[in-house]
């Protein structure tokens, strides 16, 4: 059923501030958000880090402040013209091993690191040694907030960045005297580096549909937000080939205008290289606050939701899963929603304005399944792979091809120059 779609969706996104059990909680939250919305946040207005309580570490820290101290200068020893060894650094590396921000959390408590002083200058010892650096081991995928509004992205095994540096030891242009530290507020953010994201509003099935695929165990019951952070797992093929997926729970209708804690979660999709749309053949209703929707509405707020978060989320490679088909025992359910989908655009005049998304998302595939019964999952684990490997393949040629045209422009602008010269 390989039927490429046309269907809407973009715009800005709004953060939700909500869910929160204790006012030190809501703190935590309103700062990560803070800095989500702006992007980056300035030391003054954060000049205190703000510590998680150790209590209430959530399951999943996907935003961590550092306090990072460089160490001082050690002092110089005027009389016999003695330098003091300079301060230590404090420097972050990515590494694989290093799995969540919680490690790093429960490594530094405190949130606070700080690298030793340089040693002072004596008469034994007239070049003070330098102080040691601090490495922060973070995993690879973290963003790194500078108090001056720079990010820096450690998305390769030990790559590394300063957050501060170490003070100068004392010497003659200091007077001889050890130079302070830098002392730098950083956050650090931690966005998943997933092949594959799987969106979809609460009960569609997607906790199911990653647990049969994977070896995670994410929690699955009948009634929405049961998963409250995101997940991983590794969907293994038979020639030993590894594609990560992570579920991305809790998107609601009207999630982009701060309903929900759904969006928050989005950001984790915006590196993922498809996303995998799940969608329940059967009506959905959140909540009595709700109306009921059929799932073609579901499909399309699905959509508009992903298109208000922007990103270029609607334009990524996509599939759509439409799950739970064991349900639809006379299939009708199932063939009106491939019916309307298939007329698309016309099919949008039976639906209420205020549900069209603006660009419609591309559908690499469209297939069924039962995530449950484990009916149709080797078929999209074949197509998530098969659409992976297309999209990864036309990438290359058409950054071969911008090299190309590349060169060539440089070649004929050679054969300029020369010309000009004869
Ligand atoms: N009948 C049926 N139920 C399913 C299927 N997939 C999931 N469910 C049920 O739907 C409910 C919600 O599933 P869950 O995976 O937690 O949904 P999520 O909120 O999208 O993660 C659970 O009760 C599942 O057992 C399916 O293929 N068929
Ligand atoms: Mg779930």
């Amino acid at each position: 059923m390989a039927t490429p779609m046309r269907f809407l969706v973009l715009g800005r996104c709004f953060h939700g501030l909500n869910h929160c059990q204790s006012h030190s909680f809501q703190r935590f939250k309103a700062l990560s958000l803070t800095f989500q919305s702006k992007g980056a946040f300035t030391s003054s207005a954060d000049s205190t880090v703000y510590r998680i309580p150790k209590n209430r570490i959530p399951a999943f820290v996907d935003f961590l402040q550092i306090r990072a101290c460089g160490g001082a200068g050690g002092q110089g020893l005027p009389k016999f013209g003695g330098f003091g060894g300079d301060g230590g650094k404090v420097i972050v590396m990515a590494k694989k091993k290093i799995k969540t921000l919680r490690q790093v959390l429960q490594k530094y408590p405190r949130q606070m690191c700080k690298a030793s002083t340089g040693q002072n200058s004596d008469k034994f010892h007239l070049l003070g040694e330098n102080g040691e650096d601090i490495i922060v081991q973070v995993p690879v995928g973290v963003l790194v907030h500078r108090p001056d509004g720079s990010i820096v992205d450690l998305n390769q095994e030990n790559e590394l960045c300063v957050l501060a540096h170490g003070g100068v030891g004392g010497n003659h242009t200091t007077n001889f005297l050890g130079v302070k530290g830098e002392e730098n507020l950083i956050g650090l953010e931690l966005k998943l580096l997933a092949d594959v994201g799987l969106v979809g509003f609460p009960n569609a099935g997607k906790s199911t549909f990653l647990k049969a695929i994977s070896r995670a165990k994410p929690k699955i019951a009948a009634y929405p937000f049961t998963t409250i952070s995101p997940q991983l797992g590794q969907m293994e093929y038979d020639d030993g080939r590894v594609i990560s997926v992570a579920d991305l729970p809790g998107l609601i209708e009207g999630a982009h205008q701060n309903y929900g804690m759904g969006i928050k979660f989005l950001r984790h999709a915006e590196r993922t290289k498809l996303l995998l749309y799940v969608l329940d053949i059967n009506p959905f209703q959140l909540s009595h606050k709700y109306p009921e929707r059929s799932p073609f509405e579901t499909l399309l707020l699905l959509n508009k939701e992903l298109d208000e978060y922007g990103h270029g989320m609607v334009d990524k490679p996509s599939i759509l899963a439409l799950n739970k088909i064991d349900t639809d025992e006379s299939g009708k359910s199932l063939a009106r929603l491939l019916d309307l989908i298939k007329n698309l655009p016309a099919s949008l005049d039976q639906i209420s304005e205020d549900l069209h998304p603006s660009h419609l998302v591309q559908f690499d595939e469209i297939l069924t399944m039962s995530a449950l019964n484990n009916d149709g999952l080797t078929d999209i684990k074949d197509k998530i792979r098969e659409v992976m490997d297309v999209h990864a393949e036309l990438r290359r040629a058409e950054e071969l091809s911008k090299t190309e045209a590349l060169s060539r422009f440089e070649n004929v602008h050679k054969e300029q120059s020369k010309r000009r010269l004869v």
